[in-house]
């Protein structure tokens, strides 16, 4: 089994790679560190530049995970401000700011950053369109996964099992895992 340092303080995001990666036959592990975060719209560039730095921090291979919600009918709001919007807002008040609006799209993003060190990083991203439910709804996931609904359930309301085949993260490992298996 192939190891991987995986650079989060986010222990879901962890075990949701655990169980995906798994069956790839890559086992993942996690480090606290931390990465200075670039200050940019692209989630493919903070997650290039986090990844690059770590490996060369920790020097040693390194997967970090940047994931935003984009909701259309507020121009793509949270989108790479996601972690912090979470923090200060909450589900309940982006709820608030969705009352009455029709349009209810939203993507949810992921971008995997990988680098080995003194490497150009890459990037691998998955996504998944849904809705943002009426109300918060269910209590499996973390952070957006009560509010946002993909073909009829919220992330919340569905088993580990059932997002981790068909979620932003999904959709971005497979990717990520498919080209290492390629490479080296
Ligand atoms: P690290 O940067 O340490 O990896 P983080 O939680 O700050 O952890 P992000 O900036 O990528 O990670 O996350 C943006 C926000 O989106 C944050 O509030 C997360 O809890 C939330 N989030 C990320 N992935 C999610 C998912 O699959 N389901 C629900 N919420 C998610």
């Amino acid at each position: 089994m192939r190891k991987i340092i995986f650079v989060t303080g986010n222990s879901h995001k962890v075990s949701e790679a655990c169980d995906i990666l798994s069956k790839a036959g890559i086992t993942v592990e996690q480090n606290n560190c931390g990465y200075p975060e670039l200050q940019d719209d692209s989630l493919e560039k903070i997650a290039g530049f986090g990844a690059q730095w770590a490996a060369n921090e920790l020097n040693s291979e390194v997967m970090v995970d940047d994931s935003g919600l984009f909701i259309d009918a507020l121009g793509g709001f949270p989108g790479p401000y996601s972690a912090y919007v979470f923090d200060t807002l909450g589900n309940e008040n982006i709820l608030k700011l969705m009352e009455g609006v029709a349009n209810r799209k939203a993507v949810f993003k992921c971008v995997i950053g990988y680098c080995k060190p003194g490497n150009e990083p890459r990037v691998f991203s998955g996504e998944v369109e849904g809705v943002i439910a009426q109300k918060i709804r269910g209590t499996g996931g973390f952070g957006y996964d009560p509010l946002i609904e993909v073909g009829g359930k919220t992330f919340g309301e569905m088993p580990d099992d059932e997002k981790n085949s068909l979620s932003h993260r999904y959709r971005a490992l497979l990717n990520f895992a498919g080209w290492l298996q390629k490479s080296d």
